[in-house]
């Protein structure tokens, strides 16, 4: 279906506010005033945005190491995020899980995920929950290149296809894991050759291109929400950080980056935009101007919240 302005517009917006917040992050991080670890996602904004664009309420999605656009596209409180990150009580963990935990089960956000590859059986069993409760939910799993070998991948694609299973698996091919390039870890170009071992189908798209992902989504969540069953879908992308903020990114060369950043999925989106006369560079500018604002009232939240005090040290701890 056809997008229109307002739509075209929420597209750019979602993938600035993603941008903005992760180059927040970044500055903060560098200052020392971020605790953890922090994987960041510029770059791969299209990916997040194209594909949550189609959702529903009722829809889950499961996410990664690298998951704040995956919840900032799912609709999730930048503030609660930033306060996370900053380690603050205002937080969705009240500031003890960080980065790789924020999860919002309202949004059918079922949470970011230190354990690579791990998001693949949650989604799978919220695509076996949601077929047998007959809720017309889809479950969106977004994972990375490296995490398409794990035991987890092949698992839950196998038990999403015999099952017939609700669920959109989105691969998110940034030619890395960690600091190993996909022609090191694995024999295959394109993972979505992978899906035809499983009996479904596999398409590769341009995952700086948020039309193309968002397009690609569309067929793949309503074929699913029509009980067509699962499908796989490969964004090819790019992370213009290193692998975690602190990275000295030696692996890759300084060509490679500037190749892609050359497909950065913002200026391109951008210039698509005014080409189709569906926003001019004013009205871009604007929408730039509200997402800074948003993210500096994000910033501000987070850094008004208090740190968790000592009586907090035991409580949400889980031990047997
Ligand atoms: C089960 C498991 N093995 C190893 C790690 C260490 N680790 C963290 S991120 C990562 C690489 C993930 O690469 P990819 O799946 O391509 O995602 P990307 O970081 O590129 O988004 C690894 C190996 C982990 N967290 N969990
Ligand atoms: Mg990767």
């Amino acid at each position: 279906m056809a997008l229109n302005k307002e739509q075209m517009l929420d597209l750019y917006r979602q993938m600035r506010t993603i941008r903005e917040f992760e180059e927040t992050v970044a500055n903060f991080f560098s200052q020392g005033q971020i605790p953890g670890f922090v994987h960041l996602y510029i770059g791969e904004e299209a990916v997040a945005t194209g594909v949550c664009a189609n959702l529903e309420k009722q829809d889950y999605i499961a996410s990664t190491h690298r998951g704040h656009g995956h919840a900032i596209a799912r609709g999730a409180s930048v503030n609660k995020m930033m306060a996370e990150i900053f380690g603050k009580i205002d937080g969705f963990c009240k500031g003890k899980g960080g980065s790789m935990h924020i999860a919002d089960i309202e949004l059918g956000f079922l949470g970011a995920n230190g354990i690579v590859g791990a998001g693949l059986p949650l989604a799978t069993g919220a695509g076996f929950a949601l077929k047998y409760m007959k809720k017309n939910g889809v479950a969106i799993c977004f994972f990375g290149d490296a995490a398409s070998n794990r035991g987890t991948f092949h698992e839950s694609l196998n038990m999403a296809s015999i099952q017939k299973l609700p669920v959109v698996f989105v691969n998110e091919n940034n030619g890395y894991g960690i600091s190993m390039s996909q022609a090191r870890h694995q024999n295959i170009k394109d993972i979505a050759d992978r899906a035809s071992a499983y009996g479904m189908p596999g398409v590769v798209v341009d995952g700086n291109d948020v039309m193309a992902v968002y397009e690609a989504a569309e067929e793949a969540v309503k074929r699913a929400r029509a009980g067509g069953g699962p499908i796989l879908i490969e964004c090819k992308t790019y992370r213009h950080h290193g692998h975690f903020e602190g990275d000295p990114t030696v692996y890759r060369t300084d060509e490679e980056v500037n190749a892609w950043k050359a497909k950065d999925p913002l200026p391109r989106f951008a210039s698509r935009l005014q080409e189709m006369k569906m926003a001019t560079e004013a009205e871009i500018k604007q929408i730039d101007l509200e997402v800074k604002k948003i993210i500096a009232d994000a910033v501000e939240y987070a850094q008004k919240s208090p740190v968790p005090s000592q009586d907090e040290l035991l409580t949400d701890v889980y031990c047997n």
